[in-house]
C-alpha cells in the first residue's frame, strides 16, 4: 500500500476512524482485522507447513493449485460486524487447499489457530484445479529443449532463440478419459514484443502436467508467419508522426483523500465496505454497506460479490483451434493473472494503491505489487441537477456535483488485458465496470487480402497472414445481496402493454407495472433483451413508508446470450451463461458457476447444475448471478493492440431509501475558478 492513507500511522488511523465514528453512528465495524481479510503472507506460510508436515516431498509429489481464506460462516462474520470491538483472536482462520498429490487432487482444510489439518478429501469428480503460474512456466519451456520442435523451427528458416511459447488449457470434448494436460503454442518475437500477432501456425505440443513432460506434438502445416511490421506498441519504439497529442492534467484534492483504509476495510462518502482478493476470483467486495442519513444508521447491501467465472470461446472449429474456449477464473486465475498497477495511467494521480498476495505452485506467497488503486473520481458530471425557470422573477440552479470512489484491478490474461472498476456512488449505486484491452489472440492463415478467402475464415483479416477469430467473452459476477438485511426476495416488474378498449380515454394504450415474485429458482432464470422489466431484489419483511418495497435493482450492462448450441461441449460446460441471470439460495459452497474444478470439467457441476434442484427463493438469503458478455468480431482497429472497450453494470437502489439520499450531499471545496462566463 502507498500513498498518503497509508502512511498515516495507526494513531492517526484510529484517530481518523474514530472521528468518522462519531460522525456516523454506529458505524458496522470498527478495527483492523475483518474475517474476510485475504490470507497474508505469514498465514500462507503456515498453510505450507502444516500441509507439508502431512505429506513430506521426499515421499510425496505435492503441489498447491489454490490457497485461499475458508470463508467463516456468514452468521459468524455479521456477528462479529455487530460487535464494535471483536477481537481478532475470536476469529476462525482457516484455509482451503487445492493440491496435486501424487497425480490426485486434494481438498483440504487447514485451520490456522490450531495448526491442524481440518479435513483432507481425494476429489474424485471430473475436471481439474486451476493452473498454477509455475506449471505454466515449465510446460511453456519445454519445447525449447525438445529435438523434434527444433527441428521444426530450423526447418521453417527460423532462430530459437526468437521463439516464445505459451500455454492452452484443452478443454473438454466428450472424451471418456483425459489426463491432466494442456497445450503449448510458440511465437515468434523477431522484430516485436507483440507475440500474439506471429504464431507459429500448425505447429503444436501436449504437456503432461503432473509429469511435466511432452505428450504429443504436432508439425501439420505450413502457414506464412505473419509480419513484425506494424504489430509494434511500445511508444518508445515508434516512429513519427505521433499523435494525437494530449495536454497535461492535474487532479488536486486540497482537503486530501476522502476515504480511509483501515487494513482491508474502506469506509468513503457514506460507504463502507471490505476489500479482499482471491487468486481465483480477483477483487471480492464484502460486507458493504451504506449510511442511511434519515435512519442514521449503516445498512446492508452486497454481502459478497466477485466475477465468479469469465468464458471466452473461440469460433474456430478447425483441428489447431476448435479447443480454445477458456474458463479465465477457473483454469489461469483471475487473481493470479492481476498486474501491476502503473501509477498515473492505469489509475489517477489521487489513487492509493494496495499489494495483493497468493501462493505459488510451492506454497510460499508472491505479491503482486500495486495490484489494486483506490481512488475518487471527480466525474465534471452532476450527480443531480435542475434550473428552475418557471417561476417570475426568480432562476434557481441548483447542481451537485458527482464524486464517485473506485476499486480498479487489472487482469491480464495472456493476451487479453481486463480492467475491473467496482465503482461506488453516494446516491447508493455500485457500478461494476469492466474495460476489455491488450491483444487479440489471431490465426496464422495464407492470406494478404480478404478477396482471397473463399470458405469461412472463423474471423476478420487483420493484416498479411493475420485473422482476429471471432469469440466471446462472458463475464459471470456472483452478488450475494443482503438488501437491508438477509432475506430477500427476487422480483420481476414487468413492463407490460394495456390496451384501452372501453373507449374512457382517448388513448389507445399505455404500460403499466405487473410484478411476479420468483418463487423457485426456474423462475428467475432470465435472459435479458426479450422482455421489459425491473428487476429487483427486494426485503420483502421491511417497507418504506408510503409502504413500497426496499430493494435493489439490476441495471444490466451489455446484453449478449451465447449463440453456441446447448449440446456442444463448450456450451455444456459454460451452462451458466444460458440465461444472463439467475437467482440461487445462499450455500456457502456454490461460488464458483463453472464448478470448483474447471480445467477439462464436464459441466456436472455448474450453476446450471444446482438449478436443476429448482430450490425456493423467496424470502430467503438469495444471491443474484448476473453475465454481461461481449460477442467479438474483431476489426482493423484492434490491432496490433485494442482501444479499452468499457461496459458495466449497475445495482441501484430502488425504495431503499425515503428520500432522494444525496439531496443534501456538501460539495467539495474548490481551488481553481472555472473558465466561463461569469
Ligand atoms: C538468428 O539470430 C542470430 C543472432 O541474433 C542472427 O545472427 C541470425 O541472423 C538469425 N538468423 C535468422 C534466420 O533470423
Ligand atoms: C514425482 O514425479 C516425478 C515425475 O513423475 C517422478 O519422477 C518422481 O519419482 C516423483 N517423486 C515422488 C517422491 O514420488
Ligand atoms: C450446497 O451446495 C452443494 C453443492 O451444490 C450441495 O452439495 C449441498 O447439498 C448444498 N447444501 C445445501 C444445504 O443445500
Ligand atoms: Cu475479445
Amino acid at each position: 500500500m502507498h500513498g498518503e492513507a497509508a502512511m498515516a500511522s495507526s494513531t492517526l488511523m484510529l484517530f481518523f476512524f474514530l472521528s468518522s465514528f462519531f460522525t456516523f453512528s454506529p458505524i458496522p465495524c470498527l478495527g483492523r482485522y475483518h474475517p474476510l481479510d485475504p490470507l497474508t503472507p505469514s498465514e500462507f506460510t503456515q498453510v505450507r507447513t502444516i500441509v507439508k508436515k502431512s505429506y513430506p516431498s521426499s515421499i510425496h509429489n505435492l503441489t498447491f493449485q489454490y490457497i485461499a481464506l475458508d470463508e467463516p460462516d456468514k452468521y459468524i462474520v455479521k456477528s462479529w460486524l455487530s460487535k464494535t470491538n471483536s477481537k481478532p483472536e475470536t476469529l476462525p482462520r482457516r484455509a482451503l487447499v487445492i493440491t496435486r498429490l501424487d497425480k490426485h487432487s486434494h481438498e483440504i482444510v487447514v485451520d490456522l489457530s490450531t495448526h491442524s489439518v481440518v479435513s483432507d478429501k481425494v476429489y474424485a469428480g471430473h475436471g481439474y484445479p486451476l493452473l498454477t503460474m509455475d506449471e505454466q512456466t515449465v510446460a511453456s519451456e519445454l519445447p525449447l529443449s525438445y529435438k523434434p520442435f527444433i527441428n521444426s523451427v530450423k526447418k521453417r528458416g527460423l532462430n530459437l532463440s526468437e521463439v516464445v511459447c505459451t500455454t492452452f488449457s484443452v478443454g473438454w470434448f466428450g472424451e471418456e478419459h483425459n489426463k491432466r494436460v494442456i497445450k503449448i503454442l510458440c511465437y515468434y518475437i523477431e522484430g516485436t514484443p507483440n507475440l500474439y500477432m506471429r504464431p507459429l501456425e500448425g505447429i503444436s505440443l501436449v504437456v503432461d502436467l503432473d509429469e511435466l513432460k511432452i505428450a504429443e506434438y504436432y508439425d501439420r502445416d505450413r502457414i506464412p508467419l505473419p509480419k513484425a511490421q506494424g504489430t509494434e506498441y511500445r511508444l518508445s519504439k515508434q516512429k513519427p508522426p505521433f499523435g494525437p497529442k494530449f495536454n497535461g492534467f492535474t487532479t488536486v484534492q486540497p482537503d486530501g483523500p476522502g476515504f480511509k483504509i483501515d487494513g482491508h476495510t474502506i469506509s468513503w462518502a457514506n460507504w463502507v465496505f471490505h476489500l479482499g482478493f482471491d487468486v481465483r476470483a480477483g477483487p471480492v467486495i464484502s460486507t458493504a454497506s451504506i449510511y442511511d442519513l434519515e435512519k442514521a444508521t449503516y445498512r446492508q447491501v452486497l454481502y459478497r460479490s466477485f466475477i465468479s467465472e469469465l468464458f471466452v470461446p473461440y469460433m474456430d472449429p478447425t483441428e489447431e483451434w476448435y479447443y480454445k474456449t477458456f474458463f479465465d477464473a477457473g483454469e489461469f486465475g483471475f487473481g493470479q493473472s492481476a498486474v501491476p498497477l502503473e501509477p498515473l495511467t492505469d489509475c489517477p494521480e489521487n489513487a492509493v494503491f494496495m499489494d495483493a498476495y497468493y501462493a505459488s505452485s510451492d506454497g510460499t506467497p508472491v505479491k503482486i505489487t500495486n495490484a489494486f488503486c483506490i481512488f475518487e473520481q471527480h466525474a465534471g458530471s452532476a450527480l443531480w441537477r435542475h434550473t428552475e425557470i418557471a417561476i417570475p422573477g426568480e432562476l434557481i440552479t441548483e447542481v451537485r456535483p458527482e464524486v464517485n470512489l473506485i476499486v480498479r484491478m487489472v487482469s491480464t490474461v495472456g493476451n487479453y488485458d481486463y480492467v475491473l472498476d467496482w465503482e461506488f456512488k453516494p446516491s447508493g449505486s455500485i457500478k461494476f465496470g469492466v474495460g476489455l484491452t491488450g491483444i487479440l489472440e489471431v490465426k496464422g492463415a495464407p492470406y494478404t487480402h480478404s478477396d482471397q478467402i473463399k470458405e469461412d475464415a472463423y474471423g476478420t483479416l487483420l493484416a498479411d497472414y493475420t485473422i482476429g477469430v471471432y469469440h466471446d467473452h462472458f463475464l459471470t459476477y456472483y452478488l450475494d445481496l443482503d438488501v437491508d438485511g438477509e432475506a430477500n426476495s427476487f422480483v420481476k416488474n414487468n413492463l407490460v402493454t394495456k390496451r384501452v378498449t372501453d373507449h374512457s380515454s382517448p388513448r389507445k394504450s399505455y404500460w403499466t407495472v405487473v410484478s411476479e415474485t420468483a418463487k423457485t429458482e426456474s423462475d428467475a432464470k432470465i435472459q435479458l433483451g426479450l422482455k421489459p422489466a425491473d428487476l429487483v431484489l427486494i426485503n420483502p419483511n421491511k417497507k418504506t413508508k408510503p409502504g413500497n418495497n426496499i430493494g435493489y435493482r439490476l441495471i444490466p450492462g451489455s446484453i449478449s446470450n451465447p449463440l453456441l448450441s446447448h449440446d456442444d461441449y463448450p456450451q455444456i460446460r459454460g451452462a451458466f451463461t444460458n440465461y444472463n441471470v439467475w437467482v440461487t439460495p445462499y450455500n456457502k459452497s456454490e461460488k464458483w458457476a463453472g464448478g470448483q474444478f474447471v480445467d477439462q470439467s464436464r459441466g456436472d457441476d455448474t450453476l446450471a447444475t444446482w438449478s436443476l434442484r429448482n430450490r425456493e427463493i423467496e424470502n430467503k438469503d438469495i444471491v443474484l448471478w448476473y453475465t454481461m458478455g461481449f460477442h467479438h468480431v474483431p476489426c482493423q482497429e484492434d490491432f496490433p493492440v485494442m482501444p479499452t472497450l468499457s461496459s458495466g453494470f449497475e445495482l441501484r437502489p430502488t425504495n431503499f431509501f425515503e428520500s432522494n439520499p444525496v439531496l443534501k450531499a456538501k460539495p467539495p471545496r474548490h481551488e481553481h475558478l472555472p473558465n466561463c462566463t461569469k
